[in-house]
């Protein structure tokens, strides 16, 4: 039987759901343009007030919004109560460019709080859980998010943060940590040192709840195999709230959305044109709960896909499948569009671990892919007959799935960086290079 934090929400009826969603709708949208002048002239400009705004139907109406609205609009453009309503900010890991900064009431961060909540019941949470949380804390939404979530299911919280991995460890051992937070890069990481100190069986984990990074489902179940946990997904943005938009339940086959804050549609990244269910493309999200920071119609970049219909645990929020990354993730090798994602897959399905680095680059006004992989230690001692049909294997099933020729150059256990928060998987040299 499954279990719920929010019975009533998580297995609403369509119909039910869709009023639910139409009536805050049409309160955001008029509480926006009352109060965002910057809301307010995109909303003149496309002609749509918010007397236009009846529904979930009429939603198509709304302007889009993207990061560079956020940038523009930087720090208090979008905000819509007096700052002095406000609680707390959050911000992006933006690389470049202005960073953006989410601002939250107490009854955002209330309502935010509530759907990490939801996420940790549905991994199987309880008070009963210890749940470690190695998300990062500070600007960075995931410690905060699942910490919140995990003191509203009245879990013992762990607030470990990133980093320091021994005392992870021991402090997994040592307090009985049942649920793992964190990003898969770092689960893997967490494994593969857990597994080498041969602490497995000193420890208590039975979930883990990972995500602020695209991960394949191989590396799903390299983690699931070496933590011998269950290893769910969890997604969301700054902008949005943080993580908690959606969540993996037992069936572990996509991410139930919580519609009834976050409504999601998938539009063609060129035209801006609604696709169907089960088409994929870009993710776009209207908030209709938050107060202090609404986004009407945010343009996630991350592409994916919306499927409806009851799923096997008894939710009826729609399910978004695993993004395949952002597509500012994606790379444009020779004109083929490859995510990084799709190479993990081959490289675990090969037999080696999430430890590899892409590196692009351009030569002779030609694009150059680089797959550098780790051997694992057993690889290492093999002879190099084995490793020359190790890499040529790789580098064959890379040109049959992508289509393109790439360099693989294996190399010594240990010398590629782990990542303690979100993996930096790609170099790109071509900049500037013609
Ligand atoms: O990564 C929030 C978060 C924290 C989600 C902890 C889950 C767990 P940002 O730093 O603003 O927020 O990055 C958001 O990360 O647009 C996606 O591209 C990517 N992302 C987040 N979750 C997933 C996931 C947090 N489960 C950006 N799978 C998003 C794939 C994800 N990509």
């Amino acid at each position: 039987m499954a279990n719920y934090y929010h019975p009533r929400e998580e297995t609403m009826s369509a119909d039910e759901m869709r009023a639910l969603q139409g009536a805050r709708l049409v309160e955001t949208v008029a509480h926006v343009y009352k109060n965002v002048p910057y809301y307010r002239a995109l909303m003149d400009k496309k002609g749509v007030s918010p007397k236009d705004i009846h529904g979930v139907d009429e939603l198509h109406l709304l302007p889009f919004l993207t990061k560079d609205d956020l940038r523009e609009a930087y720090p208090y453009g979008l905000l819509a109560v007096p700052l002095s309503d406000c609680v707390r900010i959050h911000s992006t890991s933006g690389t470049t460019g202005r960073r953006v900064v989410a601002f939250y009431t107490q009854d955002d961060i209330d309502l935010w709080e509530d759907c990490c909540a939801r996420a940790i019941v549905a991994a199987g949470g309880t008070k009963d859980d210890v749940v470690h949380v190695s998300y990062g804390y500070g600007l960075f939404t995931g410690g905060s998010g699942l910490d919140g979530g995990s003191h509203k299911v009245g879990s013992l919280t762990l607030p470990m943060s990133s980093g320091n991995t021994e005392r992870q460890i021991q402090f997994m051992t040592d307090l009985g940590s049942t649920i793992i937070c964190c990003t898969p890069s770092y689960a893997a990481y967490l494994a593969e040192t857990i597994h080498e100190t041969g602490n497995r069986d000193k420890i208590k984990l039975k979930a883990g709840i990972f995500g602020a990074e695209a991960w394949s489902e191989e590396m799903r179940r390299h983690i699931e195999a070496k933590l011998r946990i269950k290893a769910y997904d969890i997604y969301g943005l700054t902008e949005i709230s943080g993580p908690g938009v959606s969540f993996e339940c037992s069936e572990q086959a996509g991410m139930h959305v919580n519609e009834d804050h976050f409504i999601p549609e998938i539009i063609d990244p060129a035209t801006g044109e609604r696709l169907p269910d089960g088409e994929k493309g870009e993710l776009v999200f209207t908030s209709i709960t938050k107060k202090a920071f609404p986004l009407l119609r945010y343009r996630t970049r991350d592409i994916c896909v919306l499927t409806r219909g009851t799923c096997a645990c008894g939710r009826t929020l729609v399910k978004m499948a695993k993004p395949m990354g952002r597509s500012d993730d994606m790379l444009i090798i020779r004109g083929v569009n490859v995510f990084p994602s799709q190479i993990e897959t081959v490289l675990i399905n090969c037999g080696f671990e999430a430890n590899y680095q892409l590196v692009v680059d351009r030569v002779s006004f030609s694009d150059t892919l680089e797959v550098k992989v780790e051997l694992t230690p057993e690889m290492f001692s093999d002879e190099v007959k084995e490793l020359n049909r190790r890499e040529k294997e790789v580098s064959d099933r890379l040109k049959s799935m992508l289509g393109i020729q790439a360099k693989v150059t294996l190399t010594a256990p240990k010398s590629i960086t782990r990542s303690e928060g979100k993996a930096v998987r790609v170099i790109d040299n071509r900049a500037n290079k013609i």
